[in-house]
Order: C-alpha cells, then structure tokens, then sequence
C-alpha cells in the first residue's frame, strides 16, 4: 500500500470495511475518492474505488424498488422542439454540467462517476429556436446498459463530451468511438442509415468540457486530429467560455432551417419558425403548415434568400434559414 495516504483516508476505508448498507458503502467510497492523494502511484487504487462506486451505483434494482428508474423513463424521451441531442461520454466528463448551464433542467453533478442512472431533457435555446438535449448515464465498458445506446440511436444529433481535464482526452474519445462501435455506432458530419454492416452513422459533434481546467486548451487541436472531421467545440460549464458557440454548432450540426411565413397583404409571423431539414423546398413548408395548402400550392413570395425581396418563386425552390414565405393557392 502506498505509503502516502492521509487519516482522512485511513479513516473513510476502515468506514467502508465497516459498512453495512450499500448508502454507507458508497459514501464511504466517494469520501475515498476524495480524500486519496492524486499521483501516479495511486492511480491503481483510484480505479478500484471508481470501479466500486461504479458497481454500487449501477447494481440492478430489485423490481418495483424505489430508487430505481422505471422501464417508461428509460426507454424514450418524447421529442420536442427543433431537434433531440443526446449527450454521450464517459463517466465524469461534464454531461450534467452542460445540461445545467443550458437549460433548465437540474441535474444532479458529482465529482465522482456515474451520478447520473437515467435520462433527463431539457430545452436548450439557440436565438428563436428550441433544442432538445438529453443527459444520459455515462458510457463505460461492462457498465452501460443497452437503453442508454436507444438514446443515442434515436437522437437528431449525438455530441460526444470529453473532459479537457482528463489525463489523456485523446484516447478518452478513442475510448468513447470504440465503445459506440461495439454497438454498432458510428459518428460523422453526415447520418448514413440502412448500411448493409449494421453500421448506424449518426451526425455527431464533438464538445470539449472543463476548459477553464489549466493545460485544458492544449487538446482541442489533437482531438480535431483524432476526431474524424467531426466539428468541435470547447467548453467551460464553470466560467460560461464557449458556450455560446456550442448552441451555433449544435444548431448547424442538426442542418436545419428556420423559415417564417405570412399572409398576403399582413406582416410575417416572426415568433414562431417551421423547421425544417435543409435543402426543403416551397413544397415541404407548404405540407408542414397543412397537407390541404400542399395541394392546392401555386407559387409562393419570398423575403430574404431571393434575387429581390418578394420574388416569386415556383414550388421545387429550395428555401434558406430564415426565408420569409408567402405562399399563394
Ligand atoms: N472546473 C470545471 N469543472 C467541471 C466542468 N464541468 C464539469 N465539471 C465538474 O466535473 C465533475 C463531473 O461533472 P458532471 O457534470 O457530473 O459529469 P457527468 O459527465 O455528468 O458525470 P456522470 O454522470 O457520472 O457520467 C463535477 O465535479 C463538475 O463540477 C467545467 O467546465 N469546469
Ligand atoms: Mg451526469
């Protein structure tokens, strides 16, 4: 044994030893954590302790048992606003942290992994739009289960955080890609489905935390190396630095547009956009309004991407971010 160790430590292990309840067991672990000295020569240690909390924290519940997440919350998170992004990392990497300082939603932040056992979402807002991100339980190998991987196969958009802060955050996002791919997930600028491998490629984006963390900026550099041409972004949950560009990149990174319409004669209603996927034409916002406008279309005017401001344009045009639309049956 190291020879190193503080009393406070000494003294929180003789707790464990005596623990009776798995409460006890795992306070006295995380008063461990935090308590062993951070070098080399406890690295080992510092991974058993993990490796307990982890297997403590995610021991299956015994049916109906109240601390344990139901079926219904796990399995999905209905949609809702201009897209859903999950958040995906490895246990510690300050997935929580973001969902927090973006939205809402009050998730809980430990300084030790696995604190967070189920999904949770919340709305993000990037200018006029709503996005929906969703925190899951870390990912880590022989520890998640295979409805965390449901939420990262069903999302629009799939950010992997990594911890700027961690030893190695290159081959923590090598750790992370080998882990998605085990199950047959891939990241990449543009989603790929119906692969003859199996292979789901998802859109992906790649958020660096913790950058307020000293030495933290010398990695985004490598990671864009390492990261198949995936975007990246860089970010502090603790100062706010970069959050602003996060929301532009996960805004871009779900290629949508927003598009306003109005009535003939009236002002465009600037408050609420239709989303829609980029490259949708006249066609597509005229059937997202209302299957009976689609039918009866004849041309639209445009406002903004057009040669001059109330152009006409035919129904296969293809529309910009933030076009004004009238459409004309
Ligand atoms: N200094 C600093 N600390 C951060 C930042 N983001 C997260 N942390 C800390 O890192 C630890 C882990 O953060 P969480 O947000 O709980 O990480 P997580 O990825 O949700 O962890 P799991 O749910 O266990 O996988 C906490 O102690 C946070 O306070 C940051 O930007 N700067
Ligand atoms: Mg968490």
């Amino acid at each position: 044994m190291p020879a190193n160790l503080t009393p406070e430590y000494i003294a929180a292990e003789a707790r464990y030893r005596a623990a009776k309840t798995d409460k006890e067991r795992l306070e006295a672990l995380r008063e461990m954590l935090s308590t062993i000295p951070k070098h080399k020569g406890t690295e080992k240690l510092q991974a058993e302790i993990k490796r307990k909390i982890a297997q403590l924290r995610t021991a299956p519940k015994k049916r109906g048992s109240p601390r344990g997440p139901s079926r219904s919350t796990l399995d999905s998170i209905e949609r809702e606003g201009a897209g859903q992004v999950a958040l995906a990392g490895l246990p510690n990497s300050g997935k929580s942290s973001l969902l927090a300082r973006l939205t809402n939603a009050r998730p809980e932040i430990a300084d030790y992994p696995f604190s967070t056992l189920k999904p949770l979402p919340g709305m993000m807002e990037f200018e006029d739009v709503q996005i929906q991100l969703v925190d899951l339980p870390p990912l880590a190998s022989g520890y998640t289960e295979g409805w965390v991987y449901s939420h990262i196969r069903n999302a629009d958009l799939v950010v992997a955080v990594l911890d700027l802060a961690s030893a190695d955050p290159e081959s923590d996002l090598l750790e992370l890609l080998s882990l998605l791919e085990e199950e047959r997930l891939r990241l990449a600028p543009e989603p790929i489905e119906g692969l003859d491998s199996g292979m789901l490629v998802k859109r992906g984006l790649l958020c660096g935390t913790k950058l307020d963390f000293p030495g933290a900026r010398e990695h985004p550099a490598k990671l864009i190396a390492a990261g198949l041409e995936l975007p990246l972004v860089a970010v502090s949950a603790s100062t706010g630095e970069g959050l602003e560009e996060f929301k532009r990149a996960v805004f871009t990174a779900l290629q949508i547009i927003r598009i306003y319409t109005k009535e003939p004669g009236k002002r465009p209603d600037m408050d609420k956009p239709y989303i829609l996927p980029q490259g949708s034409t006249v066609l597509d916002l005229a059937r997202a309004i209302h299957q009976d406008f689609a039918s009866r279309l004849r041309f639209a005017r445009l406002w903004g991407s057009g040669r001059f401001e109330g152009q006409q344009v035919p129904r296969d045009h293809a529309l910009q971010d933030r076009d004004v639309v009238e459409i004309h049956i």
